[in-house]
C-alpha cells in the first residue's frame, strides 16, 4: 500500500488539521503519500467551511487521496438536496452540530433551509460537488477504510453505505476479526487515543472535545502507527502516540 495516512473524525478543527497535516508532510519527507479522510470533517467544532476548503486542496495535491463521506456530511447532503424533505433533515441535522457549520459558511440557523439550499450550491460548488463525489468505502489487499465500521454479518461486496456511516454497537461490540482489517472514526473512543482491538482500529479520538485528531499511518509492511494532535498547551503540537491496545 502506498504510504497512506488515515485522519479520523475532524469536526470543525481547522486548526488541528492543519497542524496534521503539516506534521504528515514532515513524516513524510520526499516520500509520495496519500491521504484518507475518515469524514466528519463539518459540525460542532467553529471551522466546517474552512475544513472542507483544506480537504479539497489536499485531494488535489496528493493523488490517490479519498474522502469517505461521514454521517455528519450526509446530513448536509440532506438538507440541500432537491427531493425529499429538507426540513426534516436540517432539524435532524442542525441539533447534531449543523449550526456551528451554517455559522462557518455565513448562514444563521433561522434563515430559511430553502434559502440555504440555494446559496450553499450556488457560492460553494466545489464544497458540494467534492462532497457529492465522496467515497463510502476504501479497500485495499489487507484494509477496508469506513466512516463508521462495517455490517459484520454481511460480506464486504455486499454492504450497504448507509451502514458503514451510522453502525455502532453491533460492530463495535463483535469481536472480529473481519474478512479485512476495518479502520473506522465516528465513535469516540473510550481512551481519547486510538485503540486497536482484533480486526479494528479506532481513530475518532474526540478531536473537538479532547484536543487529539489522530491519522493511523500504514507504511508496507510495518506495524500502524499513530500520530495525533494535542491542543493542551499554547502551541497546537502533534505528538506520535502510543494505542491502547484491547486485544
Ligand atoms: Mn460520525
Amino acid at each position: 500500500m502506498l504510504l497512506t495516512y488515515a485522519i479520523g473524525d475532524v469536526h470543525g478543527r481547522r486548526d488541528l488539521l492543519s497542524a496534521l497535516l503539516a506534521a504528515i508532510r514532515s513524516d513524510a519527507g520526499s516520500r509520495r503519500l496519500r491521504i484518507i479522510f475518515l469524514g466528519d470533517l463539518i459540525d460542532r467544532g467553529p471551522e466546517s467551511r474552512q475544513c472542507l476548503d483544506l480537504v479539497i486542496r489536499t485531494l488535489a495535491e496528493f493523488p490517490g487521496s479519498r474522502l469517505i463521506l461521514g454521517n455528519h456530511e450526509e446530513f448536509l447532503l440532506r438538507s440541500i438536496e432537491k427531493t425529499g424533505d429538507r426540513e426534516a433533515a436540517a432539524r435532524r441535522w442542525l441539533p447534531n452540530g449543523g449550526v456551528a457549520t451554517l455559522r462557518s459558511y455565513g448562514f444563521d440557523e433561522t434563515d430559511p433551509v430553502d434559502q440555504i439550499a440555494v446559496r450553499l450550491s450556488r457560492d460553494f460548488p466545489s464544497h458540494i460537488s467534492a462532497l457529492r463525489a465522496a467515497d463510502w468505502m476504501v479497500e485495499t489487499k489487507t484494509h477496508v477504510f469506513v466512516h463508521a465500521g462495517i455490517d459484520p454479518d454481511t460480506p464486504l461486496s455486499q454492504q450497504n453505505p448507509e451502514t458503514t456511516r451510522w453502525i455502532r454497537e453491533r460492530f463495535l461490540g463483535h469481536p472480529g476479526p473481519f474478512a479485512k482489517i476495518v479502520v473506522h472514526g465516528h465513535t469516540i473512543t473510550a481512551s481519547a487515543l486510538p485503540e486497536l482491538y482484533p480486526g479494528r482500529i479506532a481513530i475518532d479520538t474526540g478531536a473537538v472535545h479532547s484536543g487529539h485528531l489522530t491519522c493511523a499511518v500504514f507504511d508496507g509492511d510495518a506495524p500502524v502507527r499513530f500520530i495525533a494532535t494535542d491542543d493542551h498547551s499554547e502551541i497546537v503540537q502533534t505528538v506520535a502516540v502510543r494505542p491502547l491496545d484491547c486485544r
